[in-house]
């Protein structure tokens, strides 16, 4: 069927596969499909994600942390297959009601704290360490900013410029013109932003950074959306490219990447994550002739 087709009835009702590639795992309704316990490691934080530029947030900032010196923020790394529909389990559900990865329980004070929403998981551990967030008032309000723009804005670049883009069954230019041109706007935010400060929040690199860089590093690389980085000439934000060079020569980051990941060459797999030495000794190509 056609958009030019498709007449909306007066009441929408879930009655159609759409034949959309998540058409098998996007419903209308919350809650839990089933019923199943997460698992739970032996580190203050336990990590339910996967290697999704949302999920690659939390990862990222945890090897930030630890390769910061913060030793507290030790954490287990287990993955969710959303494919397979792990992120409707009960456990998971009663750690984020949305659904979605990333979801983080902090064990590390006398009762577990849940966190979802990936904005909200960088905001908590930032400020947990203190760090990779400005103190003073201006700073802070700056890199807060860009955070919430980014939260705000990676819906259109995913959700509307992807989907219609790379996705959906059939192209629907009205869909693909809206949602590239606002792609297309919000690299050009970041590129005067990035024209006129090392990073988003000023001289220091910060979690906005790091929400910032996973989307638009994605897009920028050509890693995102088949050849869409092609098709919204992104090699035009020259500021935006300094910036995701920089961030991606960084140790963390590049082990940041690797975790929960269940694509892509084999060494640069860790589909879990459980100490420091996995990066060296549990890829999945250490792992894969074992299990085969
Ligand atoms: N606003 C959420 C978005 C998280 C999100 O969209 N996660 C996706 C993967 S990137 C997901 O879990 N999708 C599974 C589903 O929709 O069922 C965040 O930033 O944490």
């Amino acid at each position: 069927m056609s958009e030019a087709e498709y007449v909306p009835p007066a009441v929408w009702t879930w009655d159609k596969a759409n034949g959309g590639q998540f058409a098998s795992i996007n419903r209308p309704i919350a809650g839990p499909t089933h019923d199943k316990e997460l698992p739970v490691g032996k580190h203050p934080f336990q990590l339910y994600s996967l290697a999704t530029p949302n999920g690659q947030k939390a990862t990222i900032l945890f090897e930030e942390l630890l390769g910061a010196g913060h030793a507290g923020a030790e954490y287990d790394a287990w993955l969710i297959n959303i494919g397979q529909g792990d992120q409707f389990s009960s456990g998971f559900v009663a750690i984020n009601p949305n659904s979605k990865i990333p979801a983080l329980l902090d064990r590390s004070g006398p009762e577990p704290i849940r966190v979802f929403e990936s904005g909200a998981i960088l905001l908590h551990l930032a400020e947990k360490f203190g760090a990779f967030i400005p103190t003073e008032a201006k700073g802070r309000a700056e890199c807060l900013s860009w955070l919430m723009w980014q939260m705000g804005s990676a819906p259109f670049m995913g959700g509307g410029f992807g989907h219609f883009y790379h996705y959906a069954p059939f192209k629907i230019e009205y869909a693909i013109d809206r949602y590239a041109m606002e792609t297309k706007r919000l690299f050009s935010v970041a590129d005067r932003r990035l024209g006129e400060a090392r990073f988003l929040a000023g001289d220091d690199y910060s979690i906005a950074d790091i929400a910032a860089y996973v989307w638009l590093g994605n897009l920028y690389r050509g890693e995102a959306y088949g050849d869409a980085a092609t098709f919204l000439s992104l090699h035009e934000y020259a500021n935006v490219g300094r910036w995701v060079a920089e961030i991606d020569a960084r140790k963390a980051v590049q082990r940041g990447r690797m975790v929960n990941r269940g694509q892509g060459p084999l060494d640069q797999q860790l589909r879990e994550r459980h100490d420091a030495s996995d990066f060296d000794l549990r890829t999945q190509d250490k792992l894969e002739p074992a299990e085969s």
